[in-house]
């Protein structure tokens, strides 16, 4: 085999650059406020002129949208409020045509409490369905079985009392969310058949909500006093999750063309998460979050690779990056924020805000492993200032859910109806920040990704080789790309001043792509420029 065979064979969602739609949020057809199916199938090209290779679509799926999609009551339909089942096949085939992939979310820990199986369960303790969800008498005193909380109130158990049966019902999220019973071999084969339905119609993956919540210790002991209040979901670990995920990996892998899933561990330590990926015969990608919640700083990137690489690489496991996603502040609010804590003025933030976010493009689309972006960060954006009667996420993270601008008019692509507005105020900036403005100007946010993607796809070393971690002047991240002697070498600098990285066999170096482009200068000058980062072969 040649090394150009070796890297052909790579499965697509290795060297995929995947791009994460919140359908809400990210194009409407029909002017109600609320994007949809049609909105997106209306802008797959403009997500191939990004270079994009794989969508993950958040959930559409029927849902009285207590949780906006994550409580889910027909896992094989699509809400009306996005369309339907045929928008959705076609919005498939057209993704197809243009080359792209794409992966649909699967919710397996929960359901809504309107889903005909919770209804069925709760209508008596005969219920043929009563085991389908995790019931439980009160404690002697009235109370709850446990001590578990919920994601989202950590001072609300992670029960509701049902009055007319006289038992609790276990939710790791909001009570309108009641988990599933993975130990009962019926939930099993009916999640089952929910992958079977998507998979024949021909999606690629799925990315799976919460995936180690669908094991659970039988017992439902009590948290331990040192992680007591700690929602319960960030908790679970257990064995079972393991078996039950290799059923899943068979049946994905069943099917022809190369179909996946990536999961939502939501654990916070990257060696957790590496044995969800089992064998190679568990999920094909896992989420790591310590990245995500890690502040921007050089040294703490650096731990942070060096651990996700030492935690997975044994394994073959391959990693995957997030920046932000529809559930946290957008990685250039969350660094703001942290600059401003640490006393940055208005004028520095101003001056270096945009700057960080650039250096943290180039840093997710250049590390080894897949890259998701959050749909809005191409565009630079920070999350939208939420007024309190605007408020609607009972989990507060309305922030980066705000609609996506798409061009300089009045409504910005998103007419509504007289004395009706869209479901969360658009996103800030909406008049220069849009994507028919960033499309136009060469040298906006919008378009170094675009090059970074392009470069990333043209350049093996980068989305498929090696990577070593360089010694570096400190507030500089440094890191090198390594594939068939091709060597690329990454430079990112976290800092506000210019930095000289003394090492003269960078000067005269070609510049691939600069975080402050448009057009990198051909030879790189040996010294770095505040919140700069560059791409260099010598
Ligand atoms: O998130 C799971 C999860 O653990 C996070 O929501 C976390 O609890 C939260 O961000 C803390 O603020 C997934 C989905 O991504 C999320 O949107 C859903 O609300 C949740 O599952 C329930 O389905």
């Amino acid at each position: 085999m040649t090394p150009s065979d070796a890297a052909a064979a790579a499965p697509w969602w290795q060297e995929a650059v995947f791009y994460q739609v919140y359908p809400r949020s990210f194009a409407d057809s029909d002017a109600d406020g609320v994007g949809d199916l049609a909105g997106i199938r209306a802008r797959l090209a403009d997500l191939a002129w990004l270079g994009i290779d794989a969508l993950w679509i958040s959930p559409f799926f029927r849902s009285p949208m207590a949780d906006f999609g994550y409580d889910v009551s027909d896992f094989c339909d699509v809400d009306p409020l996005f369309g339907d089942l045929a928008e959705f096949d076609g919005l498939v085939a057209d993704a197809h045509t243009l080359g792209m992939r794409v992966v649909i979310d699967w919710v397996p820990n929960h359901t809504s409490e309107q889903h005909p199986w919770f209804l069925d369960a709760s209508s008596s303790r005969d219920s043929p369905r009563r085991d389908w969800y995790v019931w439980r008498d009160p404690a002697p005193d009235g109370s709850p079985p446990n001590n578990w909380v919920a994601a989202f109130d950590l001072t609300a158990p992670a029960w509701t009392f049902h009055e007319p049966t006289g038992q609790w019902y276990l939710h790791l999220f909001e009570s309108a969310q009641p988990d599933l019973n993975w130990d009962e071999p019926a939930v099993e084969a009916a999640m089952h058949d929910t992958l079977r339905f998507w998979l024949d119609r021909g999606v690629d993956g799925f990315r799976a909500d919460v995936i180690h919540g669908i094991g659970k210790d039988p017992a439902l002991p009590d948290d331990p006093p040192d992680v007591a209040g700690i929602p319960h979901c960030a908790l679970n670990d257990e064995p079972v999750t393991h078996e039950r995920l290799r059923s899943i990996r068979t049946l994905i892998d069943g099917y022809p063309g190369g179909r996946m899933m990536v999961g939502e561990v939501f654990l916070m330590s990257t060696e957790a998460v590496a044995t969800y990926y089992g064998h190679d015969d568990e999920l094909h990608l896992a989420f790591n979050f310590p990245p995500l919640f890690a502040p921007w700083l050089a040294e703490r990137w650096r731990a942070c690779i060096e651990e996700t690489l030492a935690a997975l690489g044994p394994r073959g496991a391959w990693p995957t990056w997030v920046l932000s996603n529809h559930d946290n502040p957008r990685h250039r609010t969350r660094y703001d924020r942290a600059a401003a804590r640490a006393g940055e003025d208005d004028a520095t933030a101003a001056r270096r805000s945009e700057a960080r976010a650039r250096v943290a493009a180039v840093l997710l689309l250049t590390l080894r492993g897949t890259p998701f972006v959050y749909q809005g960060d191409e565009l630079g954006l920070t999350d939208a200032d939420i007024p309190a009667d605007r408020v609607v996420d009972p989990g507060g993270r309305d922030g980066c859910r705000a609609p996506i601008a798409w061009d300089g008019t009045p409504d910005h692509g998103w007419p509504t109806a007289a004395g009706t507005t869209t479901w969360l105020p658009l996103a800030p900036e909406a008049d220069t920040r849009n994507r028919a403005a960033e499309v136009a100007d060469t040298g906006s946010v919008l378009h170094l990704y675009r090059r970074a993607i392009v470069l990333r796809r043209a350049t093996p070393a980068l989305s498929r080789g090696s990577l070593e971690l360089v010694e570096s002047p400190a507030g500089v991240l440094a890191y090198r790309r390594e594939l068939d002697g091709d060597i690329v070498e990454v430079r990112l600098n976290f800092g506000g001043t210019g930095v000289d990285l003394g090492d003269p066999g960078l000067v005269d170096a070609d510049v691939l792509l600069a975080s402050d482009g448009p057009e990198p200068p051909r030879r790189f000058t040996g010294v770095l420029g505040p919140d700069q980062a560059v791409v260099l072969r010598r």
